[in-house]
């Protein structure tokens, strides 16, 4: 069921970035920091892989009331019965998605333009990605989209709005006037050495 969702500290995983540390401690330590979403982000790996780290990473989430969404794979996502789905503009139609995966599942869509945000919208999405909104090498294909676009998407749905690209502990602040739902991260809590600390880091600067 969705009822609820906290938006405000939003983790996507990237097994690259962990550089051979362990993706289960790693986002049970980030959830002990603050995280309150988590996006499960595979590339390259086999369905079975996919399927086995996200039955394994739920139970983990399951454990914290922490809702998991699986990044572009309906299939995985209905398979673990995860929270949702986060799906990209080249990834499956995000209305042919909900028909899939039903009114009860969490239906995330990423936007980089207004017009993509508001057919996400219409479409059935729950919440929108928007970014980037700094530069990250995280994704290298990611377009860029300004601090002012991103408030007037979100002054423009009615779904929460969740900013991803190149977010940290040092820019984080600068959102603050878009009045966005969320921020997403993967490298400034990932990346870090301590993943706990860095979660806690900016939890604080976003719930102060
Ligand atoms: N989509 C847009 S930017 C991005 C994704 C998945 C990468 C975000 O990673 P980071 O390390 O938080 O910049
Ligand atoms: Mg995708």
């Amino acid at each position: 069921m969705k009822t609820n969702i906290d938006y405000k500290l939003y983790l996507v995983t990237d097994r690259d970035i962990l550089k051979g540390r362990d993706i289960y401690t790693a986002v049970e330590e980030a959830i002990n920091g603050g995280v309150t979403l988590v996006q499960l982000r595979e590339k390259n790996i086999s369905t079975l892989d996919f399927y086995n780290i996200a039955l394994k990473l739920k139970k983990i989430t399951d454990n914290y009331n922490v809702p998991l969404i699986i990044n572009d794979r309906l299939d995985v996502a209905l398979s673990v019965d995860a929270s949702g789905v986060h799906l990209g503009q080249k990834d499956m139609p995000a209305s042919i998605a909900r028909k899939i995966i039903g009114e009860n599942k969490i239906l995330g869509v990423s936007a980089s333009t207004l017009e993509q945000a508001l057919k996400a919208e219409k479409d059935g999405a729950d919440y929108l990605g928007v970014g980037a909104i700094f530069p990250t090498s995280t994704k290298d294909d990611a377009d860029a989209v300004s601090l002012e676009l991103l408030k007037k998407i979100k002054d423009s749905v009615s779904i929460p709005v969740v900013a991803i690209g190149g977010i940290s502990e040092n820019n984080v602040g600068l959102l603050k006037p878009a009045n966005i739902d969320g921020i997403s991260v993967i490298s400034d809590i990932l990346g870090k050495e301590d993943i706990k600390m860095a979660s806690e880091k900016l939890s604080k600067l976003i719930n102060n």
